[in-house]
């Protein structure tokens, strides 16, 4: 295992010391120590993997130094475009360091949205014409290469993480002043919803929880779409759902995921069919991949959903607002509940059993039914 803060002062040394990026549970002490050790403006979480590309792109050309992109091998589809179209040595030529997770590497037991990716991960970046090292205990040494070959190519290089190569950093703490758990917030949705209604959850522990929840109350899994993976487009999945169905969709969001793509709920107020239901569980972290702050937070969530068009904003904190708001969303158009929680989830919390194709299916026919 590699010491996580001798590997971050290894990568200042080479003057790699603007970080941006977005996190990564195989990242976590890595960004942990990152977030620990630089100054605001010296590691930025940006809203997407594709946005931190960019900012890289930037900060080069201003300061001729390198900037430090991380990333789960999940982002790589997010951060294509700018790769392709701006860092390319055939546009503008940008050189810039990747550290990339390497989830559902092959022959290692991973969930079902991580193995695909996995498989193909060094493919992608071979095909984009980005040279893939793997990192190992011998960090200085790839540090070093990666360095000398992105200032004689001025080009990006990929550094690819395997599970576990970081020993652990202590994740400094995010302020966080509320006191609801995500779980609870969610049990509390629950209640409120009726037979007929679908959720789309989001990605990370919020579908987990979820999942768990139906399990521990002996009830099926078909009513919830849990998205896996595609973190980000789940408003959009809803939003989908909600067109081609009569039933009430609940969209269940993270604020990480809601800053990942908001571009998206430009659109959302002016498409959205009554039956369309808008929660975001904000946090003010990405709580699921180790606690990294989002800007959920610093931004007014509210405000910017009213500026969207949204019609009515509800914020809760505790679970007799859930309840009390939960009966406004469900009959009028373009309602959206904000429901801020603390951090943290069980220590035990396992992982859904349902397999997404499995899950698919079985809400497709109860949709069906529902005709
Ligand atoms: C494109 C992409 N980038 C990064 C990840 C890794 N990831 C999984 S869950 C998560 C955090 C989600 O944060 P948020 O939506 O705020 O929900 P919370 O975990 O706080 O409940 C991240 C970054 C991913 N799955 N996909």
């Amino acid at each position: 295992m590699i010491n996580t803060k001798k590997f971050y002062d290894y990568l200042l040394k080479k003057e790699f010391d603007f970080f941006v990026g977005v996190p990564d549970s195989l990242l976590k002490n890595l960004c942990a120590c990152i977030k620990d050790n630089s100054d605001q403006k010296h590691n930025i979480i940006t809203a997407n993997e594709g946005n931190a590309v960019a900012l890289a792109s930037g900060y080069h050309i201003s300061s001729g130094k390198y900037g430090v992109v991380y990333m789960q091998n999940s982002g790589i589809g997010n951060a294509v475009n700018p790769l392709l179209s701006l860092a390319d040595e055939e546009v503008y030529s940008i050189p810039m360091l990747l550290i990339v997770g390497w989830r559902g590497e092959p022959g290692i037991k991973d969930e079902p949205q991580h193995v695909k990716q996995g498989k193909v991960t060094i493919e992608l970046f071979k095909t984009m014409g980005i040279e893939c090292i793997i990192l190992d205990d011998q960090y200085e040494e790839k540090i070093d290469y990666c360095y000398d070959y992105i200032r004689k190519n001025n080009k990006p290089i990929a550094l690819i993480v395997r599970k576990n190569a970081f020993e652990e950093y202590k994740v400094p703490k995010t302020d966080n002043p509320y006191t609801m758990t995500r779980e609870q917030a969610l049990e509390t949705v629950i209640d409120c919803l009726k037979k007929d209604d679908f959720i789309v959850s989001t990605t990370g522990k919020t579908s987990r929880e979820i999942f768990e929840i139906r399990e521990r109350r002996n009830e099926k899994h078909s009513n919830d779409f849990l998205t896996v993976g595609s973190m980000g487009h789940t408003s959009s999945i809803a939003l989908g759902m909600s067109i081609g169905a009569k039933n009430n969709i609940y969209c269940i969001d993270g604020d990480g995921s809601f800053i990942m793509h908001a571009g998206s709920f430009a659109v959302i107020p002016s498409v959205a069919p009554k039956n369309f239901k808008y929660i975001l569980i904000n946090n003010g972290a990405h709580e699921s991949v180790g606690g990294q702050p989002t800007v959920g937070f610093k931004i007014k969530v509210k405000e910017a959903l009213l500026a969207f068009g949204f019609k009515n904003v509800y914020e809760a904190t505790n679970e007799k607002d859930i309840t009390k708001y939960m009966k406004q969303l469900e009959d009028k158009e373009l309602q959206a509940l904000i429901i801020y929680t603390k951090l943290g989830s069980r220590e035990d919390l396992g992982r859904p059993t349902v397999s997404p194709v499995d899950n698919k299916k079985a809400m497709m026919e109860k949709f069906k039914n529902n005709k």
